[in-house]
């Protein structure tokens, strides 16, 4: 083994080694109270007699239950559900006289990571897929210490100032006299901080996209959002824009689809990622910088320092430096996910921080936040929050204290233990903050150049394909037609006016309001890189739901099954009931779900089996039609042989052999080539959705 892949194994393995430490096995071991003294009854408690009163001197009852009365500890105030796993980290290409960040220098090491993606507005036991940003937070395990880049999948925020963050999220919560609607920004107060803060509005623009509505964990983009700072070993400093794209390319759901989801299986996408995890087909995200040199600050039309602000793709490229890839699963959620301390400030030699003033003010509330949710200044103690590199300072005591110092020495200078531990010069590895000469009044004010609010809203609606454009209408209607008050509809209506004329129709026109001409930002550039229609299309890890019951035909599903296997499609047979079904040859099949545990919501497409008994028995079943239709209007791909084409009729689907392929279905006969079959549905898979197919035609 060369040094450096000796390190290599050292890096990946030890966060999870020094987990080790913590974990416990229940197995094979007898009950004990938590002094360790065994147990002998953990189900009766003890009393005066069988059917009298239960004695105070129950210990065992009295700990049991104190300790479940104390097992929550307050939620998130945002981003409270979430889901996280753990990882490494990659580098392709090193930044060599960019950053002196060893992560991002030394391509043989793998840095270990933990990540939670998480919703921003709904509470922890909320569903998954709501209409809301998802946060993308990724705490990097580097030998020079945490590196936490805590994200979002979008690029832009809604606020310009920290200042303004309370009232937001006061605004999009559930509002406060009765508590409704929970994780759902279409209500009165988040549309009328709207319509008051026209800052939000071009990341309105994302939060009304199919953005809001990942398709997985697995494929959404990450943004560090803010500009920051890389930092060279000569103190030269570059500005920086931070991305994660998704290897499985950038998918979401549909709307109608997202509101069912969220009743079938509120657990979808954390579910998906567990499956995915636990199934081998590891997530992989692609990590990437937008550079700006110190002396090109100036020479855009926005300011850098502004969140709302994005750094489009074609006019500053993204350079793709390396990958991060899940690979476990989380041993405990409360240990970890809920436990997981993530801040901005946790930064490592080489990254700095912008001026911009929402990132400055996130440094204080991390922090903050953690020492009411966590109990206490010791939350780096917590096992998920540990840094892999060494911790020596002068800080002592504090609650849940787990730490123990030894000496008496707990303050610097000293000369009782030699000055120990003595803060590190730069050249040593210490953390030098970047030398930025800083001028100015005291002032509360907010710079002109944060003054436009609209022409990267407008850039966004350029960008978007007309179904992408139909779906944000389409979004605004709906969340503006929950909004009670008519002069709040109205007043939104006259804010997007100033990003384009006929998307402010649009709306208008569908929540019984009116648009003014003459006021759009006139902007005309786009963006491609925005839109997901143009992301990666691949099958790889796609979920199909074959419909089949007793009667099928055994080499049939063997060889669509092998075929979907080779191509990483995933698979789940699916029945009228639990049971094992039997081919026409008797061969035996076990469903995965009964048709009543389970939903096209929950697939990519539908695959229906030939038979006519199978087909008769799936025809009998009226859940069976819903199934297909539902995959039908959520433009999702749909195949079907021989007698289950007559399952499509049932579901009213027609079919056009001109066009029919290019809408998703795949039809064969009972005699077809099964080559060109299996190769033509998995090439409509992974086109993930076929946007152009009409409803119910
Ligand atoms: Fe924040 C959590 C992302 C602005 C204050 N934030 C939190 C999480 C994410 C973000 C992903 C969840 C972390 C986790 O998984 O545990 N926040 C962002 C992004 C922002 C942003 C991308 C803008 C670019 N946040 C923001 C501002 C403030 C906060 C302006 C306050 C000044 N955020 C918090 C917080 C949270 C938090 C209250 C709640 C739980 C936590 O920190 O650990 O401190």
């Amino acid at each position: 083994m060369t040094q450096n892949n000796k390190k290599n194994e050292v890096i990946k393995n030890s966060k999870n080694m020094q987990l080790n430490e913590y974990r416990v096995n229940n197995n094979g071991q007898s009950m004990t109270t938590n002094q360790g003294l065994r147990v002998s009854e953990d189900e009766h408690s003890l009393k005066a007699g069988v059917r009298g009163p239960t004695l105070m001197e129950d210990f065992h009852f009295r700990e049991k239950m104190t300790h479940f009365d104390h097992e929550r500890i307050p939620e998130r105030i945002v981003h409270a559900r979430g889901f996280g796993a753990h990882g490494y980290f990659e580098l392709y290409e090193p930044l060599t006289g960019i950053t002196k960040a060893k992560f991002l220098n030394d391509t043989s090491l793998k840095t270990p990571v933990f990540v939670r993606f998480s919703t921003v507005a709904g509470s922890r036991g909320s569903s998954d897929t709501v209409r809301d940003v998802r946060g993308f937070s990724t705490k990097f395990y580097t030998d020079e210490g945490n590196y936490d880049l805590v994200g979002n999948n979008m690029p832009v925020f809604f606020i310009q100032d920290a200042m303004k963050f309370p009232d937001f999220i006061h605004a999009v919560k559930p509002e406060p006299h009765n508590e409704i609607p929970q994780a759902a920004s279409a209500h009165d107060t988040f549309w009328d901080f709207v319509a008051n803060n026209t800052e939000s509005a071009h990341m309105i623009m994302w939060a009304m996209s199919d953005r809001s509505l990942p398709r997985s964990f697995r494929m959404m983009e990450g943004f560090g959002v803010h500009t920051f700072r890389f930092v060279n070993e000569e103190g030269k400093s570059h500005f920086v824009k931070f991305h994660w794209k998704p290897v499985l390319g950038t998918h979401s759901l549909v709307w109608d689809e997202t509101q069912k989801i969220a009743g079938k299986d509120p657990d979808f996408n954390r579910r998906d990622l567990w499956d995915a995890i636990e199934s081998g087909n590891y997530p992989e995200f692609e990590f990437g910088v937008q550079l700006l040199k110190e002396e090109d600050e100036f020479k855009f039309d926005f300011d850098i320092l502004d969140a709302t602000k994005l750094w489009p793709e074609e006019m500053i490229p993204v350079q793709i430096i390396g990958k991060m890839t899940l690979n476990r699963n989380t041993d405990n959620f409360f240990a970890e996910t809920e436990q997981v301390a993530f801040h901005p400030g946790h930064l490592v030699p080489g990254i700095d921080f912008s001026n911009d003033p929402l990132l400055q003010g996130r440094l204080f509330s991390y922090t903050d936040t953690q020492i009411s949710r966590l109990g206490g200044p010791n939350f780096a103690e917590i096992p998920i929050n540990r840094p892999i590199a060494p911790v020596h300072n002068n800080q002592r005591d504090g609650m849940h204290r787990m730490t123990i110092n030894q000496g008496p020495v707990s303050y610097h200078k000293n000369s009782l233990a030699g000055n120990s531990p003595e803060p590190a010069p730069e050249k040593k590895g210490g953390y030098a903050h970047y030398a930025e000469k800083v001028e100015g009044h005291k002032i509360q004010a907010r710079s002109d150049s944060f003054k436009d609010h609209f022409s990267q809203a407008t850039l966004f609606w350029n960008s978007m394909s007309a179904v992408e454009k139909e779906h944000i209408v389409n979004a605004f209607r709906f969340e503006l037609g929950k909004v009670k008050s008519k002069e709040i509809r109205q007043n939104v209506v006259d804010v997007f006016s100033h990003v384009a004329e006929d998307l402010a129709e649009q709306i208008a026109s569908g929540i019984g309001a009116k648009a003014t001409e003459g006021k759009a930002t006139g902007v005309t550039a786009s963006s491609p890189a925005l839109s997901q229609e143009n992301s990666i299309k691949t099958a790889r890890t796609r979920k199909v739901a074959i419909l089949v019951d007793n009667g099928f035909y055994d080499n049939e599903i063997k060889q669509v099954l092998q075929a979907l296997a080779k191509a990483g499609v995933t698979a789940d047979i699916i029945s009228t009931k639990l049971g094992p079904i039997a081919s026409e040859n008797g061969a035996v099949l076990e469903p995965d779900y009964a048709l009543l545990t389970s939903d096209s919501l929950l697939y990519d497409a539908v695959y229906i089996a030939r038979g006519r008994t199978s087909v008769d028995q799936l025809l009998a079943d009226p859940k069976s039609i819903d199934f297909v239709k539902e995959a039908f209007q959520h433009y999702k791909t749909i195949a079907a042989v021989g007698e289950g084409n007559e399952l499509l009729a049932a579901a009213g689907i027609k079919l056009d052999a001109s066009s029919a392929a290019d809408r998703g279905i795949i039809s064969a006969a009972d005699t077809y080539d099964l080559h060109a079959f299996t190769k033509g549905f998995v090439m409509a898979i992974a086109q993930h959705r076929h946007w152009h197919r009409k409803l119910r035609s």
